[in-house]
């Protein structure tokens, strides 16, 4: 409940959908078409397989995007080696972004699309303080298909029917396919069903349950990102599959810190599209941190000894370093960033100081096998999930709290640059088991 401020609705909502398909009855005070501009709308699916970064046929990006997309000119010029050889690419910014189905589930189409991307991350990067909706609204409004496909099992099951062993299993199997995790639907059931075996309960009665069951699981998880001043800088390493959200994620992450007063530099570490490059070159502009960038196709490791040792001669407190993540060549991913890692190591025995894996909700259970892949090539500290509000599927996050207890930071319900915040599990539990969209 402590969660709960009325003059917070906003991020709960955006995590808890609200895309075109979510149901109307969970909608929040929002409506779809005011507040902040949307998220890109998710485009069509195409065939284009190109996470083999081999050299798109990529349209060119104008740097004349769309007047919402444009940087700021005091914000330009920010970078700290501009990137040679590299034309700015893509096509028209607004276009959709084509998403593919790779082994990793949904995703945007990389490449190709990469350059849309890059000119066009954030259509909110400056802050609208009057319209800004609140995170708790943008929260349930983000997550409102998860939530939504949840609470009508819950409803469908439980409205004037008897808590039996039938009603039970049903149940049990909805959390299950709500990407719960086969413990954790076990274990709600089982709070469900103890002292009131035979007896009528209300649906309300089991989303309460619900929502407490699912905060006892990820309390021990949410956990807030320190910066330990003590070190300069500190240094943290995103990893992810690509089109995960790690360089959309940096740009998020860079505008909080620089609102903490904190100093910012970026290092665009996914050195194999040059549109990646371009697309860290305009949240560092947007944001106001000084971006490390090299030719396409440069050493990675060696980019980011460079730019540690450059943010630690111009005093950065924050060194955000960006990487590929071809889930394609798993070998090679996993040698590149053991890589980076090592050579961080020799400039800083402690460094990085976070490795924040960045992953995207909508693809429900593989998050599983890439926590475990992540893990092993680079040691992953803590996670940042993404794109809550384009899935039925965010209770993955409560299945990878009860299997890694690893700790979760951040979550992400939009591609606005106010779409991410810390995460805190009350705010979640309540989202996904639709309480607030009851009461
Ligand atoms: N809907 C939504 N889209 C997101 C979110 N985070 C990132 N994206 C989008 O996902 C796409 C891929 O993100 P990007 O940062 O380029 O992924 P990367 O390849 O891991 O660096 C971009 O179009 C982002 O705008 C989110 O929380 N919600
Ligand atoms: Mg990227």
């Amino acid at each position: 409940m402590a969660e709960t401020k009325p003059d917070k609705p906003g991020f709960l909502s955006r995590l808890f959908g609200r895309k075109a398909e979510t149901q109307p009855e969970v909608a929040p005070q929002t409506p779809q078409a005011g507040g902040e501009p949307e998220a890109m709308p998710s485009p069509p699916a195409t065939g284009a397989d190109d996470l083999s970064g081999a050299p798109p046929t990529v349209t060119t990006a104008s740097p004349d995007t769309p007047e919402e997309n444009k940087t700021p000119p005091e914000l330009a010029g920010a970078d700290l080696q501009p990137v040679e050889g590299v034309e700015p690419e893509g096509g028209n910014p607004k276009e959709p972004i084509p998403r593919i189905e790779t082994e990793a589930g949904p995703q945007p189409r990389p490449d190709v699309a990469e350059a849309e991307r890059s000119v066009a991350p954030a259509p909110e990067a400056q802050p609208a303080p009057a319209e800004k909706r609140g995170w708790w609204q943008r929260l349930t409004e983000g997550m409102r298909r998860t939530s939504s496909s949840l609470s009508e099992s819950v409803t469908g099951l439980f409205t004037k029917r008897k808590l039996d062993d039938a009603t039970l299993q049903d149940l049990e199997d909805a959390l299950i396919q709500a990407d719960l995790g086969v413990p954790t639907a076990m274990r709600i059931t089982e709070a469900i069903s103890a002292g009131r075996y035979n007896k009528e309960i209300s649906p309300q009665e089991v989303r309460t349950i619900l929502a407490s069951e699912v905060e006892k699981t990820l309390q021990p998880v949410a956990q807030a990102l320190n910066i330990d001043r003590a070190k300069k800088p500190f240094v943290i390493l995103m990893v992810g599959v690509n089109g995960a959200g790690k360089t959309t994620t940096i740009g998020k992450l860079s505008q909080k810190f620089r609102q903490q007063g904190l100093k910012v530099m970026l290092a665009a570490g996914d050195t194999f599209r040059a549109a990646a490059i371009e697309q860290l070159k305009v949240w560092g502009e947007r944001v106001g941190a000084p971006v490390l960038a090299r030719e396409q196709g440069a050493d990675a490791a060696g980019l980011a000894y460079d730019a540690l040792q450059e943010a630690k001669a111009n005093g950065t407190d924050v060194l955000l370093i960006d990487t590929a993540g071809r889930l394609q060549n798993k070998a090679g991913l996993m040698a590149e960033l053991e890589k980076i890692v090592r050579v961080i190591k020799k400039f800083d025995e402690s460094a990085p100081h976070a490795t924040l894996l960045v992953l995207d909700a909508t693809v429900g259970q593989n998050a599983v096998s890439q926590v475990e892949l992540f893990q092993k090539a680079a040691g992953v500290t803590g996670l940042v999930m993404t794109k809550l509000d384009g899935t039925a599927r965010g209770g993955i996050l409560v299945a990878l709290a009860a299997k890694f207890g690893l700790p979760v930071h951040f979550i992400g319900v939009g591609e606005g640059v106010e779409d991410l915040e810390p995460f805190t599990a009350g705010d979640f539990a309540k989202a996904i088991a639709g309480l607030e969209a009851i009461s």
